[in-house]
């Protein structure tokens, strides 16, 4: 069938669809080793929040397990979690942190 024709033959008006990119969700997982205090930097150093607020996510995570420390574009969640990684790598702590589709 031609575009915006179904399988009846009849054309029917095809919708001006504006796509937004998807969206990733950034995940930071809590271990046993990496300190407290380095996970609070790591939260104001790259995702902009302020020490209260760092904090309380910091406790999320090591109590829950994981948590979502913020909402991207794919290329800007993929700089964050690459930023973490390598900063976690290079302090030697076991700290992780992925991103996933929303
Ligand atoms: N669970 C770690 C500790 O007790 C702290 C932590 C929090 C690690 C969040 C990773 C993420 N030192």
């Amino acid at each position: 069938p031609r575009d915006g024709e179904g399988e009846t033959g009849v054309v029917v008006q095809t919708k001006p669809k504006t796509k937004r990119p998807p969206l990733y969700k950034v995940l930071l997982l809590n271990d046993d080793y990496t300190p407290m205090e380095f996970v609070v930097h790591v939260l104001e150093r790259f995702f902009g929040m302020n020490h209260a607020q760092a904090f309380e996510v910091m406790l999320t995570v090591h109590k829950k397990g994981v948590a979502v420390v913020g909402v991207f574009s794919h290329e800007i969640a993929e700089t964050k979690v690459g930023q973490v990684m390598d900063f976690a790598r290079r302090h030697q702590h076991p700290l992780q942190c992925t991103m996933e589709k929303e």
